[in-house]
């Protein structure tokens, strides 16, 4: 710890210099690609062939880079991530990035450039089709969360893998940001001045908060698995061949729900915005089709994968069905509640997203954060009466069209 300073441009070049992973006399260039909410990440390429030789240095700061020092975030989530990058690659290989090499002293870590893919979120934006995203998502929940439960792991394993992954600096970031701070008047909060009125009757709402807190409750202790614990589509990079799951540093060990749930919940984020992104009717009737598909087979596909596991591998101290028809009702209802409070919490709270930032006027993004309020209360309020993902589109086209008749 007392060598770490954070990178600059020419740190980040000067550390791959050393690195081996380039030739002594290979000319380097680097760029700045911070773009996310906490860390720094620059790439540093050979310029004669930057498709070929590139590698990402990506370092946590002792803080959150858009907030401030006055935002504090352990540097131990360097450690978490690329551990959690390796487990995830033990029963997903290709679905996460290569990882060269984890610096503890400067909580770097030097992983593979996943140039030319994108930042699925923007993606979305543009109403660009992945055709493999639901079933790699599917499948990247179903098997990292099915081998890291106590489902399929010895009960000491399990114990060990909770004390590995205890992540109290960024567990409580989210206790706060997803479901503590948006339903209160907290200094972190922001939202749009045109939606006061309905951010002040949802903050009033005791029956949401109590919903809210038994969610958090879940959240906060039921060890199931080992989650990513922000898997949401700013940390999915994407091409049309195929996916990759980027930024385990929240990982920790918790209820499946919550990755589930962050995921569809951005889905619906993606579906709502489409209301301005795409201006032409029919495009947008068709785009939001295709999310709509995305978010069955994304469930469709976890819970045909993960009964099977359960079903082949699962300890025989676990009872097949009924019980595991059970976990799974159960499951979806409470990945509904935790996709509701991430509705919500990209609205009012402190982290907001691209698919709704990026309406530039506000009349028009004021349209669509009041659907993502009420399409996250009604998930969170009805969860209990989902029972199928048509149950959540069906709630967020309720919300469409409730805010357009109003
Ligand atoms: C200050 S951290 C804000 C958010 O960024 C991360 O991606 C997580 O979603 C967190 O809630
Ligand atoms: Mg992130």
């Amino acid at each position: 710890m007392a060598l770490y300073r954070p990178f600059q441009l020419e740190d980040a070049k000067a550390y791959v210099r050393q690195s081996s992973l380039f030739a002594p006399d290979e000319p380097l260039e680097a760029q700045d690609l911070a773009d996310g909410n906490v860390n720094y990440v620059y790439r540093v390429y050979n310029p004669a062939r930057p498709d070929d030789r590139s590698v990402i240095v990506k370092q946590a700061l002792p803080y959150a880079r858009i907030v401030g020092e006055s935002f504090p975030m352990p540097l131990d989530r360097a450690r978490i991530e690329s551990r959690a990058l390796e487990v995830e690659k033990t029963y997903c290989p290709d679905l996460v990035p290569r990882v060269y090499r984890y610096d503890p002293e400067m909580a770097l870590t030097l992983m593979e450039d996943l140039r030319p893919r994108i930042i699925m979120r923007a993606g979305l934006i543009h109403q660009v089709r992945y055709p493999r995203f639901a079933q790699d998502l599917g499948r990247f929940m179903a098997r990292t969360l099915f081998f890291t439960s106590d489902l399929s792991l010895d009960s000491d394993a399990k114990k060990r893998q909770v004390v590995e992954f205890t992540n109290p600096g960024l567990c409580k970031v989210t206790e706060d940001l997803v479901f503590t701070h948006p339903l209160v008047d907290h200094p972190g909060n922001r939202w749009n001045p045109l939606i006061e009125g309905d951010v002040r009757r949802l903050q009033k709402d005791e029956l949401l908060r109590a919903e809210v807190a038994d969610l958090k409750m879940a959240f906060m202790t039921r060890a199931e698995a080992l989650l990513h614990a922000d898997l949401h589509t700013g940390s999915i990079m994407i091409s049309e061949q195929d996916t990759k799951v980027i930024d385990p540093e929240f990982a920790f060990v918790g209820p499946m729900s919550f990755d589930i749930g962050t995921l569809l919940g951005n889905l619906a984020l993606a579906w709502i915005a489409q209301e301005f992104h795409a201006d032409d009717p029919e495009r947008r009737r068709s785009y939001r089709q295709w999310i709509e598909g995305a978010m069955r087979e994304v469930w469709e596909t976890f819970s045909r994968e993960f009964t099977a596991l359960w079903e082949e591998r699962a300890h025989p101290e676990w009872p097949r069905r009924p019980y595991r028809d059970t976990f799974l009702a159960r499951l979806l209802q409470e990945s509904a509640g935790m996709g509701g409070a991430e509705l919500i919490r990209r609205v009012v709270g402190l982290a907001h997203v691209m698919d709704l930032e990026s309406i530039p006027d506000g009349e028009r993004r004021a349209v669509a954060e009041r659907m993502a309020i009420s399409a996250g209360r009604t998930w969170i309020m009805e969860r209990r009466g989902v029972h199928s993902v048509d149950d959540l589109v069906a709630l967020v086209r309720t919300a469409r069209d409730t805010v357009l008749a109003a």
